[in-house]
Parts: C-alpha cells; sequence; structure tokens
C-alpha cells in the first residue's frame, strides 16, 4: 500500500499547491504513471496561460510612470577578491574516499543529498531575478518562433532550403517554450513576469534565422552564466533541463542559416546584465503591473563590420546589421552573386543543413574590427522604460568572451567624439587546436583589462561601457 499512501500524499501536496504555483503540483502525475497505475482521474500537469501576440513593432505608447532598473540599498561599487573555499582548497582530489558513505554505493558530499525534500522555487533575490530574466527569454521565444511562421511564406522558407518538415521542426520548438516558460513561471510563483509584445529586426528568412540564432545563443549564454550560482539547486537543476534544449534550438537555427553548426568547444557564459542588454530593446511593451528587473542595459555597441553569414565572404561586410546589441545580418544591398543562398559550390553555398564548410572564414586572427557605441542615458527596453548605463567614460579595450575566454585587446585609433574606435581580432586557443574566438560570441568595450574567469565574469560589468554579439564563425 505504500504507493498509494505516497500517491495520497502527493495528491494533497497537489490540490494544496494550486494556491502556491511555486510548488510543482505536476510531480503528482509523474508519481502516477511511475508508481500507481489505477485509471483514476489525477491532476495533470497544465501549462501557463499564454496567447498568440498579435502586435508587433516598436513601443509607441505614452512614456513610462516608472523607469529604470530595480533597486534597493546599494551597498558597494564592486566587490573585492577573497580567498577561495576553504572546502574546495582542502579536498584532497586524489581518488580514494575521505567520508563514511551515507549508503551504499554512494559517495559522501554533495549538495541537496541528505534527503531534504527539493522545493522547486527561487530561493534569494538572485534567484528570482536571473529566473525572471529567463522567463523573458521564454516569452520572446515563444512568440518568435511563432510569428516567423506566420509572417514568411512556405515558398520564402523553401528557398533557402528549410522545407515543410524543417518548419515543423520550427513550430515544434515555439511549442517547446510553453513548457520552459511553465517551468520558471511555477518556480517564480504568481508575480512571474508576462508575456509582452516584441519588435523584430528582421524583413527576410535570412535576417530572421541569424537573429534567432544570435538571440538563442545570448539566451543559453545568460543561463550559463548564473546557474552555478543559484542558491536553489532543485531551481537550478530543472532550469537546465529546459537550456539544454534552448542549447539544441540554438545549433539548429545555425543549421537553419547553413552554418556550421557548433564551431566552438565550449559554450560560453555571459553576466545576467549582458543577457538582459541584449534582449530588452527586442521588447516593446509589456503589461501593467509587469515585474521589474535589477539588471543594468549597457549602452549599444556596433560591429561596423560584422561577418555577414548571408555572404559567400562573410567578412567582406560593411555596416550590414540590423543596428547594435545583436548586430544581426541584413542582406540589404547585397548583390546577387555574393549572397551564399545562390552559390552552388560547396564551401560556398549555405543551404538548410546539417553542417555546412565555409570556406572564406568569417572572422580570423588580426582581423580589423571597426566599432562604434552609444552613449548611455537611453530609454530602451519594455515600455521604454529601462535606461542605458555605464560607470566608463572611455573605453580602452575591446573584450572578446568566447568559450572559457576573456581576452583583450586593446581599442586604437579611438575617437572619443564619433565614439568609434578599431581592434584587431586575437589569436588565442582553449587548448591547443581549439582558436578561442570562434563562433557566435560576445564582444564588450572596457576601461580595463580586468581578469576573470568563468565563474567570476560579472564581476566585469563595472568596466563595461557598450555591448554586441559578435559573429567570430
Ligand atoms: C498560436 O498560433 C499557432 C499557429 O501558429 C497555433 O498552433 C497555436 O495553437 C496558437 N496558440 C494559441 C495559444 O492560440
Ligand atoms: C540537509 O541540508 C540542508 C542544507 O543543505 C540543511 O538545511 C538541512 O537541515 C539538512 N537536513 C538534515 C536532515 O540534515
Ligand atoms: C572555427 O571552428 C571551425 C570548426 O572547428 C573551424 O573550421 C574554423 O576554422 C574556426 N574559425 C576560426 C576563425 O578559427
Ligand atoms: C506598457 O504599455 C502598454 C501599451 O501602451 C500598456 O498597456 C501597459 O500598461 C504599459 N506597461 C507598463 C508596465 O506601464
Ligand atoms: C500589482 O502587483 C502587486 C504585487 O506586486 C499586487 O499586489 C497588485 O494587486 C497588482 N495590481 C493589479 C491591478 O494587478
Ligand atoms: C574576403 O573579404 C576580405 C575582407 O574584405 C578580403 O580581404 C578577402 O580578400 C576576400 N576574399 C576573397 C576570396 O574574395
Ligand atoms: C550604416 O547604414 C545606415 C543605414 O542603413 C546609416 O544610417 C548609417 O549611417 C551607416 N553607418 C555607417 C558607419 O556607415
Ligand atoms: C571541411 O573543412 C575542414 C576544415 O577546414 C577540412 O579539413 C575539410 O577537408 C573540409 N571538407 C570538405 C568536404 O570541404
Ligand atoms: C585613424 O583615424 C584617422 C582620423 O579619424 C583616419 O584618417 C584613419 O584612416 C584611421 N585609421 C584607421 C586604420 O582606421
Ligand atoms: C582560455 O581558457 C583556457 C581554459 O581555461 C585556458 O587554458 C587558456 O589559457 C585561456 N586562454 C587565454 C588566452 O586566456
Ligand atoms: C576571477 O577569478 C580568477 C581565478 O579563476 C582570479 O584570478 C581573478 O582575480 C578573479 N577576478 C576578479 C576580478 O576577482
Ligand atoms: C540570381 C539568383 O539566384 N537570385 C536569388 C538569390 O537569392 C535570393 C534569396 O534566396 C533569391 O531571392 C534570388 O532569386
Amino acid at each position: 500500500m505504500a504507493p498509494i499512501e505516497t500517491f495520497a500524499a502527493m495528491l494533497a501536496l497537489a490540490s494544496s499547491a494550486r494556491a502556491a504555483p511555486f510548488v510543482p503540483q505536476w510531480t503528482a502525475s509523474q508519481w502516477t504513471t511511475t508508481v500507481y497505475s489505477e485509471p483514476t482521474p489525477t491532476p495533470s500537469p497544465y501549462a501557463i496561460s499564454h496567447h498568440n501576440v498579435t502586435s508587433h513593432g516598436p513601443y509607441t505608447g505614452p512614456p513610462a510612470t516608472t523607469t529604470g532598473a530595480l533597486s534597493t540599498s546599494v551597498i558597494a561599487s564592486s566587490i573585492p577578491p577573497a580567498p577561495p573555499a576553504p572546502q574546495i582548497v582542502n579536498y584532497p582530489a586524489d581518488g580514494k574516499l575521505h567520508g563514511d558513505q551515507p549508503l551504499p554505493f554512494t559517495p559522501s558530499g554533495g549538495i541537496g543529498t541528505n534527503g531534504s525534500v527539493p522545493m522547486y522555487k527561487v530561493a534569494s533575490d538572485f534567484d528570482y531575478q536571473s529566473l525572471a530574466l529567463a522567463l523573458y527569454h521564454e516569452w520572446i521565444e515563444l512568440d518568435l518562433f511563432h510569428w516567423g511562421l506566420a509572417t514568411f511564406s512556405d515558398e520564402e522558407f523553401d528557398a533557402y532550403g528549410i522545407n515543410a518538415e524543417d518548419r515543423f521542426l520550427l513550430q515544434h520548438m515555439a511549442d517547446q517554450e510553453i513548457g520552459h516558460a511553465s517551468v520558471i513561471a511555477n518556480m517564480l510563483g504568481p508575480n512571474a513576469p508576462k508575456q509582452c509584445t516584441y519588435n523584430y529586426p528582421v524583413s527576410n528568412v535570412a535576417e530572421y534565422i541569424d537573429f534567432n540564432q544570435k538571440l538563442t545563443r545570448w539566451a543559453e549564454a545568460g543561463v550559463y552564466g548564473f546557474l552555478g550560482h543559484l542558491n536553489s539547486g532543485p531551481a537550478a537543476t530543472m532550469l537546465l533541463q529546459s537550456i539544454t534544449v534552448e542549447a539544441r534550438q540554438q545549433l539548429i537555427f545555425r543549421q537553419f542559416g547553413g552554418q556550421f553548426p557548433m564551431p566552438e568547444w565550449h559554450t560560453p557564459g555571459i553576466p545576467q546584465s549582458w543577457a538582459w542588454t541584449l534582449l530588452a530593446p527586442y521588447i516593446s511593451s509589456c503589461p501593467y503591473n509587469q515585474t521589474r528587473l535589477v539588471w543594468q542595459n549597457f549602452p549599444a555597441l556596433y560591429i561596423l563590420n560584422q561577418p555577414n553569414p548571408a555572404r559567400i565572404n562573410g567578412s567582406a561586410a560593411w555596416n550590414e546589421t540590423t543596428g547594435g546589441y545583436a548586430n544581426s545580418l541584413s542582406t540589404a544591398g547585397i548583390p546577387a552573386d555574393q549572397l551564399c543562398a545562390n552559390a552552388s559550390t560547396p564551401g560556398m553555398d549555405c543551404p538548410a543543413a546539417v553542417s555546412n564548410n565555409r570556406s572564406l572564414p568569417l572572422s580570423y586572427p588580426g582581423r580589423q574590427v571597426f566599432l562604434k557605441w552609444d552613449a548611455p542615458g537611453r530609454l530602451v527596453g519594455p515600455n521604454n522604460s529601462y535606461v542605458t548605463s555605464t560607470n566608463v567614460a572611455q573605453p580602452r579595450f575591446a573584450a572578446w568572451l568566447s568559450q572559457l575566454n576573456v581576452t583583450y585587446t586593446p581599442l586604437l585609433n579611438v575617437s572619443a567624439q564619433d565614439r568609434t574606435a578599431y581592434t584587431i581580432q586575437p589569436d588565442v586557443s582553449t587548448w591547443k587546436g581549439d582558436p578561442a574566438v570562434n563562433g557566435t560570441m560576445f564582444m564588450a568595450l572596457t576601461d580595463v583589462d580586468l581578469f576573470v574567469t568563468p565563474y567570476n565574469v560579472s564581476l566585469i560589468n563595472p568596466h563595461v561601457a557598450a555591448l554586441a554579439v559578435y559573429q567570430a564563425g
């Protein structure tokens, strides 16, 4: 009878959970399928209420009554370095067991392994703000993926080799976002951010696919940046089980765009404020009473010669983006014989495919990269209610954030008046044979070359002047 008692207990948990959505009531149905198989009516998992966003375009409403990031008392402007955690320093790491085993076949240690019942909810402001940011991403993806299907014709997709079966995959990826949004909203509770309306910088299939592969990359990297820092291990586990699917979506959009699917050996993690900076410009308005975020919006960085994956020679691009932040590709004005969509030679062409070799690299070490950036103080994001800011008066370095590395190169020929400069792509590796600067990655301008590594990368924020996605491969 033990399974039924457990089932009854789970049902009780499920019904009491109605008032508190972050308790995972759907756990009950998982138990019913695995433990209890009587044909009894059982609570089934319900997806979060959502709709198909019908309005798109820039925000045209009245000025917002509340502007700026959410804030409380701010204690300091930077966090000084401190010694590492003694437990990590002291653990011998010699392959032997150093503690009694809590169970057979089970080593001592770990977090959340002592039998305490997991609570799939956020446990701190850090957790709340991080998951709320992730939810804003799931919402935009739910709309963006459907929007493309509704906006472009079958013939337009077919011209890029994205056929009916591929379009079903796109539809399926949109639907996956319902699950991702439901999971995160459940862990946040009743004030979780709601669906918004959006403004996409795209006018054809090539631009749409490129915007998608860039947006899913910063959404993915945005989560890797905070996942290991969450107070709630249960929330981290559940979120990761959505983000692994997001990672597959990113790869598929690269394949749809005819790019090499995953040139990098490691996916970078970025600070939350970077993910919010990159996302916010594409949100036009959010509902009344929308939960606001604490994260910073940095000024836009324009990569003037951003490599253009729609070209046969992707590095031969000048001012071919649809704007700052995403710096996603524009096909406007490119002669037909320079578009890889029109090429038929392997290495030059770029049909949607599992993989494509590109004979001419998008970018390469030694490349001059020309830059322009905005001054702070611009209104961005939902209802134009957030304000871009930076502590940096004059940037001096480009920070190339990719894979496991942040590499700085000096800004050259800086014009303080025009806010322009150029820099040279560095020749660095993660491991021998793997160029660090590759794939869909990030570039920030900074005032100092602060040494940061994947787990303390957010300490760079007080030094960031402007931010962009860079298309290195
Ligand atoms: C949104 O539109 C898609 C078709 O693009 C449809 O399959 C889906 O059911 C719609 N969702 C809602 C909530 O209306
Ligand atoms: C299990 O560990 C948590 C902290 O990780 C602690 O709060 C809790 O009291 C522990 N429970 C038991 C039964 O030791
Ligand atoms: C990026 O990685 C791909 C796949 O390993 C490789 O072919 C390409 O040369 C790399 N690009 C650069 C700029 O190193
Ligand atoms: C944002 O603008 C929309 C449309 O004007 C409005 O309905 C909504 O209440 C505004 N949201 C906030 C948080 O002010
Ligand atoms: C706005 O949100 C607060 C909680 O943040 C809630 O107490 C209030 O009822 C909400 N107002 C409306 C009109 O939904
Ligand atoms: C590709 O473009 C780059 C940058 O304009 C140029 O240096 C290079 O010669 C071009 N390669 C070919 C094969 O046209
Ligand atoms: C880039 O192109 C846009 C129009 O598409 C133009 O307004 C802008 O001045 C150009 N910028 C540069 C640096 O050439
Ligand atoms: C694809 O690119 C790799 C790396 O540049 C190269 O070794 C390989 O020969 C290429 N294969 C084809 C079929 O082009
Ligand atoms: C450096 O700036 C000067 C003045 O703006 C300009 O004439 C020159 O071409 C620039 N050099 C490079 C390599 O961009
Ligand atoms: C990049 O990261 C790897 C792995 O942490 C490290 O070994 C390598 O030295 C880094 N390279 C640079 C240029 O920082
Ligand atoms: C970040 O971590 C590295 C160790 O991985 C450390 O050497 C560096 O000083 C830290 N950076 C800051 C700004 O604290
Ligand atoms: C000449 C030619 O093939 N033009 C095609 C180039 O690619 C674009 C986008 O796929 C098509 O619209 C053109 O017809």
